[in-house]
């Protein structure tokens, strides 16, 4: 497909608003995030109404995409960083926070993707779909992502 082909088609397709505290907020495209480097997981959850659950996913890591939106936070020391936390949200408004240290190298460093893919299907239409690979349930596989917010907690 010519690159003209490829923006025509753009405007019909979610993207994703980054937004928070953040360098370089925006809105950014399942094919965007196919920019970022791969990962794939292999993931096994629970639903509480359809049981046992197994799918492939691939691509960028959570970690990646915020980054690559420079958040204004000092990576320098170790526990500024502490209180930042991200939420995220589907089309559908479900919604669930995930903390900056789960992602972080430094901390847990969970492979939490933002998949663009979901055993072989691309995932341009639907949106993207967080992948938790540590968690038991399924509730924070959020699909059909239309938003990520990051900021710190503020008491
Ligand atoms: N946007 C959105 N994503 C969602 C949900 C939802 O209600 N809305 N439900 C979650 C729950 S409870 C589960 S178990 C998984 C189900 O994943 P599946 O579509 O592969 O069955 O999706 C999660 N993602
Ligand atoms: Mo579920």
């Amino acid at each position: 497909m010519s690159r003209s082909d490829a923006s025509a088609l753009a405007p019909t397709h979610p993207s994703v608003r980054l937004h928070g505290l953040l360098d370089a907020p925006g809105e950014v495209t399942v094919t965007q995030l196919r920019e970022l480097p791969v990962s794939r997981v292999e993931a096994r959850f629970d639903c509480l109404g359809s049981g046992e659950q197994r799918h492939r996913f691939e691509r960028p890591r959570l970690w990646d995409v915020v980054r690559a939106a420079r958040p204004v936070v000092d990576l320098r020391g170790r526990k500024a960083r502490l209180r930042f936390l991200l939420a995220v949200t589907g089309a559908d408004g479900h919604c669930a926070v995930v903390s900056w240290a789960e992602i972080d190298p430094d901390f847990g460093g969970q492979q939490i993707l933002l998949a663009t893919s979901v055993d072989g299907t691309p995932l341009d239409e639907h949106g993207p779909q967080l992948v938790v690979p540590g968690d038991h349930s399924g509730a924070r596989y959020i699909s059909g992502i239309t938003d990520v917010w990051v900021g710190p907690f503020e008491r």
